[in-house]
């Protein structure tokens, strides 16, 4: 069978924004392989009913069911180790690894995306999400969207959480060596998330062609045939 993708579908069903999402599909081409996508959301989650999951990513192909973003990883590399560009994580202690990146990742620079778009996000979601967005978020900000929305905070958590990763760019074209794998996309998931609701760069106000970081969320947005520069942006279809 070909591979079902459950992902999440924003105002328009071309914007298809989630992080973790897109981790699931850069993990796909990363395998060369073609899946259908089926859209959801959070206010409607009929469409994952048959799995116990809350949450997309969930892929679903001829080997079984995979319910997380990281786990798709893990269920690929499993299912097809030869496919494609290979292995996304490799063996264990490369996976010991990546759940350091998983980790810094999703608990300190993805805070900083978030303060910089969270009103453009909120106005990317499906009118009918955004009530339960709103509500279920701010319970975890601790304060109004419209608070918890700053440019200049922002800046300061994605400056301090961008050194490490100029650092191991200065060095390196990708996070996982000479080619993208598992790291690259743990980290991207957010740049692209950011940059399909939104058009504040989270370099600032002019982005510097010789920075390490912006080259690679260049090289990044080629990939797979310019996937995920392809993929169309809030400010591009009409409210
Ligand atoms: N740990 C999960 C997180 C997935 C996640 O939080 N997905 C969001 C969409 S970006 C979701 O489905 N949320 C459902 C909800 O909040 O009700 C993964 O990496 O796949």
């Amino acid at each position: 069978m070909t591979p079902v993708l459950h992902e999440l579908r924003g105002r328009d069903d071309r914007l298809r924004f989630s992080p973790f999402c897109w981790r699931a599909r850069l993990a796909l081409a990363h395998k060369g392989l073609a899946a259908e996508l089926v859209p959801m959301l959070f206010t409607d989650k009929s469409p994952i009913d048959f799995c116990d999951s809350s949450t997309v990513p969930v892929l679903k192909d001829a080997h079984g069911v995979a319910m997380d973003s990281y786990d798709i990883f893990k269920h690929l590399d499993a299912h097809y180790p030869d496919s494609g560009d290979g292995l996304l994580i490799g063996d264990a202690h490369a996976e010991a690894r990546l759940n350091f990146v998983k980790v810094y990742t999703e608990q300190v620079m993805a805070v900083g995306f978030f303060r910089l778009v969270a009103l453009d996000l909120l106005a990317a979601i499906h009118p009918d999400d955004r009530e339960y967005f709103r509500t279920s978020r701010e319970a975890r900000f601790g304060m109004p969207f419209e608070e918890f929305n700053n440019v200049e905070a922002a800046r300061g958590i994605l400056d301090s959480a961008f050194k490490p990763l100029r650092g191991l760019l200065a060095n390196q074209p990708f996070m996982d060596g000479d080619a993208p794998a598992a790291a690259d996309y743990l980290v991207f998931g957010f740049f692209i998330w950011a940059h399909i609701v939104s058009d504040t760069s989270p370099f600032g106000e002019t982005e510097d062609a010789g920075d390490p970081l912006v080259q690679w969320r260049e090289r990044m947005m080629d990939l797979f045939d310019g996937m995920a520069r392809k993929a169309p942006r809030a400010s591009e279809i009409p409210q």
